[in-house]
């Protein structure tokens, strides 16, 4: 089996390559061009992977639709997972035109390039819970209603909404897999579970005094991605294609985040948090909780990481990464960069 994956160099798309990878798939992914080099995340997977021929990259991105459509036609994938986007909500206010450019052009050029192929491919479509809005604290499934606050969230439901209609149009095998948050000892340094557990790292180190916040009064449903990517992977085993819900179905504020990750290291979250302005959004997602009894039922699938070892997991692992970090800082080989994070 061979897989295509776009953002291969994010979180998910590590955790699914490397699942794949241990599954026997050949994995293709596309990484952006950059003047550094920007696969860390993957670079295990490459040294394991690339030499024996069954990890393959290539330079490319979601804007450039013939790139995207002569790699497809040359690889010839069974499966497509289209998890690049510009993914960060803050981000989305501040580069509006950007993030909807790819978030809208990547899924209609994929979907494009699958349609006019001889052996369509199946596409995954990374749908989000942002689309809901979390306006309420109802629990939401794939029947609930959107009401996006976020050009990210605008750009995720314009993907989702192609991708049903190719699916109901020309019979492509398309789902959208609406995902709740999912972090990870992967996860960008500058969304709020990792931040706080990079914070406590470094803290619990002596290298780093404060973090600061923005709204910490936040509820999110949070997973593991390991757990998630696996959902993805089912999604694309179904007999019919349709859209499901992954979550935990558990709800937690950044607040209760705070608690879980200071207490893993004995400190008092109240003594290191300060609110910031900055970190506010022009419009915020308050509540978000999710209800995965479908794919429960239809694909088997269900969290195994409950949210205090997915806090402990992130923690252990920012740990290791702030004693690492001390040592180059007592020999003058870095400097501290952190206390400024977006
Ligand atoms: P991530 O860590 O931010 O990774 C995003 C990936 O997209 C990176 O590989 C990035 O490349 C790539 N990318 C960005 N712009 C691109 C472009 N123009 N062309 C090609 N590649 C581009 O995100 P993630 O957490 O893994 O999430 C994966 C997907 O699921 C995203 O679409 C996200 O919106 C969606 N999602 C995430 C969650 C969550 O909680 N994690 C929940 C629901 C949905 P660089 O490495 O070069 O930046
Ligand atoms: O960690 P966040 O930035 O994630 P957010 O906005 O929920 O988006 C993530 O999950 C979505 C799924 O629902 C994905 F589609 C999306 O790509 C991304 O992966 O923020 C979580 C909450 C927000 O309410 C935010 O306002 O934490 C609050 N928050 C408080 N202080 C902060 C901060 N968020 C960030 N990033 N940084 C802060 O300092």
């Amino acid at each position: 089996m061979k897989a295509f994956i776009t953002g291969i160099s994010g979180q998910d798309g590590y955790y699914l390559s490397k699942f794949l990878l241990e599954k026997g798939y050949e994995v293709h992914g596309i990484i952006r061009r950059s003047s550094s080099i920007n696969t860390s995340r993957i670079d295990p997977l490459i040294a394991e992977y690339e030499k024996i021929e069954k990890l393959f990259l290539y330079h490319s991105d979601l804007l450039d639709a013939s790139s995207l459509s002569s790699l497809i036609n040359k690889i010839e994938p069974d499966e497509i997972y289209n998890l690049a986007a510009q993914s960060h909500v803050k981000v989305s206010f501040e580069n509006p035109i950007y993030t909807t450019q790819v978030g809208t052009l990547g899924s209609i050029s994929l979907l494009e390039a699958i349609r006019h192929s001889e052996n369509p491919s199946k596409f995954y479509q990374a749908s989000s819970s942002e689309m809901f809005g979390g306006v309420d604290n109802k629990s939401l499934n794939d029947e609930s209603i959107f009401i996006p606050k976020s050009p990210y969230a605008v750009s995720k439901v314009f993907a989702h909404q192609i991708t049903t209609v190719y699916r109901e149009s020309y019979g492509l095998y398309g789902v959208n897999g609406i995902l709740f948050n999912h972090e990870s000892p992967k996860r960008g340094e500058t969304f709020v579970t990792r931040k706080i557990t990079r914070a406590v790292g470094r803290i619990s180190e002596g290298i780093q005094e404060k973090v600061s916040l923005g709204n910490i009064e936040a509820i999110r449903d949070w997973g593991f991605a390991g757990d998630y990517v696996e959902g993805m992977w089912m999604m694309m085993q179904q007999d019919t294609p349709d859209d499901w819900v992954l979550a935990t179905g558990e709800a937690h504020s950044v607040k209760e985040f705070l608690e879980e990750a200071f207490n893993q290291v004995n400190l008092n979250w109240e003594d290191y948090v300060e609110i910031s302005e900055r970190h506010f959004r022009p419009n915020e997602v308050e509540h978000l909780l999710g209800d995965a009894s479908k794919a429960k039922k239809e694909l088997g699938w269900s969290p195994k990481t409950t949210f205090k070892d997915l806090v402990k997991m992130m923690v252990e692992e920012d740990l290791k990464l702030a004693k690492q970090e001390k040592v180059l800082l007592d020999n003058q080989l870095i400097k501290p960069t952190w206390e400024n994070s977006i």
